[in-house]
């Protein structure tokens, strides 16, 4: 059988978490042949630590026969000890009164923390994702902050906007969402992502043309995806956790098993595709094979696209520029 995998999670005792690690530990995320070690990391605040405790102990009693291990930490540099895969989950959330910039500086001293950790004792072939908001930005400073591991292995979840836009799609076409191909969604998870349906096919058909309403695209469309989120608190009173830690396993599964040509979006440092500048923490659309992610290339870029893809860009860019002194 093989050897054991060490996965480090963040904010395991949160809402994501709960909905994350019991997956994980099953195999949906890393193959029913994989055993994987867990490393759970929580602030180390008592009610947090004993919260985890408490996850830790349903974990052991599914006697999922996986689970290879499991670990409770409270200080990053050993919570990443040696590990290949990392979700970094646990943010710091928007309380009240605070602003947009004390939020982001907040999170940059926990990404800038876990970066270095990452840096100087994670596997050098671990594959992270950050799912913590502002999880674009969260990314890109763990990246800069892990200069010794190579840049392209730290990625931001854009896969729950992908599977958003996926299922509205599939309710305006009343057509099976699991027929939907090659969608993408453009830039930063955040209300200004730009989901593209532009090149998507269903059973070979293309979806523009069965849609073919702009006005739809423009007006419902991407407003429904962009604010879902919202739409979420406002239903359930909570964030949403469930699909989030679902769109996590999609995530990494695809990374590490691959898409077999298909495409999925992963928010990535840019290499200059598209025009969007090297380094920026992007959504693209992106195929994956042996472990590694392509670029999908020589899309047309047509100017209402350009349009909603530098929107993005450009919150992005400020949200980079209100962090750059902390790095
Ligand atoms: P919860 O507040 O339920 O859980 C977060 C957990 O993280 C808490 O247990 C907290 O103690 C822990 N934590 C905080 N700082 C930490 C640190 N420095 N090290 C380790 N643990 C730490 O939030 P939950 O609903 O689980 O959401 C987690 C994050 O995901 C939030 O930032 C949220 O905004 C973000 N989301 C991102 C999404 C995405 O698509 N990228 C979608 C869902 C979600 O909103």
């Amino acid at each position: 059988s093989k050897k054991p995998v060490r996965v480090a999670v963040t904010g395991a005792a949160g809402q994501i978490g709960y909905a994350l690690l019991f997956r994980i530990a099953s195999g949906e995320m890393l193959g029913k042949d994989q055993p994987v070690i867990l490393q759970l990391l929580e602030i180390p605040d008592e009610k947090a630590q004993n919260a985890l405790k408490g996850v830790m102990m349903e974990l052991e009693d599914c006697a999922f026969p996986l689970l290879a291990g499991m670990e409770a930490h409270s200080d990053p540099m050993t919570a990443f000890k040696d590990t290949d895969y990392a979700l970094l989950v646990g943010a710091r959330p928007r309380g009240p009164g605070m602003e947009r910039a004390d939020l982001l500086s907040a999170n940059a001293a926990i990404f800038t923390a876990q970066g270095k950790a990452l840096n100087a004792v994670a596997s050098r072939n671990v594959k992270v994702l950050v799912v913590g908001n502002p999880a674009n930005t969260n990314a890109y400073i763990a990246m800069k902050s892990a200069p010794d591991l190579p840049a392209k292995n730290f990625t931001a979840m854009l896969r729950l906007d992908h599977n958003r836009a996926a299922s509205q799609i599939a309710a305006k076409t009343s057509k099976p969402v699991g027929a939907i191909k090659k969608l993408t969604v453009w830039g930063n998870h955040s209300p200004t992502m730009y989901a593209d349906y532009r090149f998507a096919t269903i059973e070979g058909a293309a979806v523009k043309d069965m849609i073919n309403d702009q006005v739809w695209n423009k007006d419902v469309f991407l407003p429904t995806v962009g604010k879902r989120g919202a739409a979420i608190i406002a239903a359930r009173g909570l964030s949403s956790a469930a699909s989030a830690a679902n769109a996590a396993i999609d995530h990494m599964r695809d990374w590490a098993l691959g898409t077999n040509g298909e495409w999925v979006t992963m928010g990535i440092p840019s290499l200059g595709d598209y025009e969007i500048p090297k380094e920026v923490m992007y959504g693209f659309p992106v195929t994956c094979e042996n472990g590694e992610y392509k670029v999908v290339q020589g899309l047309e870029i047509d100017a209402f696209s350009r349009e909603c893809m530098t929107k993005t860009l450009n919150e992005l860019l400020e949200e980079k520029a209100a962090i750059q002194h902390l790095l």
